[in-house]
């Protein structure tokens, strides 16, 4: 039987959860669209081995979906904080880190420094040293990222399964 293990995306709206989303899910070469704001949640699912999925529930990042944040975090094994790369939105995802900081206490928690190709970036290293938890770079818009982007959810959730075993 098929067991479904839940994985939270979290950021501010415009970081890219939806193209992480897309990324990982979809196999169409053009993964860069006009941007369209998740309103509320949005999900999509990964196979992790022959017994197990990952449900990716993304939340809707703009502030006034905020408020649901805290519900559909509920029962993650994970969560995966997706923010641009720039020191202005990294502030803002550290400031997001610190207002859920109870509900993500006691859970793992991977941040995604994601549109590295833009200039003016921060690197993943200065993005971890500002918020804090391991932090990966990555551009969700180029399709050679796929694998790079789905080890860094897979291998997430192998090392939580290592500590439980
Ligand atoms: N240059 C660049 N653009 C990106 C990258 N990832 C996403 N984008 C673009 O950024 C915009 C926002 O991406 P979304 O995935 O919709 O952002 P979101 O986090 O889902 O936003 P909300 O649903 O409002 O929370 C889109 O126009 C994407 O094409 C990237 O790595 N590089
Ligand atoms: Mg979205």
């Amino acid at each position: 039987m098929t067991q479904y293990v839940k994985v939270a995306l979290m950021g501010s709206g415009y970081a890219g959860k939806s193209t992480l989303i897309k990324l990982l899910t979809d196999s169409s070469p053009k993964l860069e669209v006009n941007y369209q704001p998740t309103a509320g949640m949005s999900c999509g699912t990964i196979t992790i081995d022959g017994s197990t999925k990952a449900s990716l529930i993304e939340m809707g990042g703009q502030s006034h979906f905020e408020f649901l944040w805290a519900d559909f975090m509920k029962g993650s094994k994970m969560v995966v904080v997706v923010t641009e790369s720039y020191p202005k939105a990294v502030l803002k995802t550290r400031q997001l880190l610190m207002k859920f900081k109870n509900q993500l206490d006691g859970m793992k928690v991977i941040a995604i420094a994601n549109k590295q190709d833009l200039p003016g970036s921060m690197r993943p290293e200065s993005v971890q040293d500002l918020l804090g938890v391991p932090t990966f770079g990555l551009v969700a818009i180029d399709p050679k990222e796929r694998l790079n982007g789905y080890k860094l959810i897979v291998d997430g959730l192998k090392e939580l399964s290592n500590m439980a075993a």
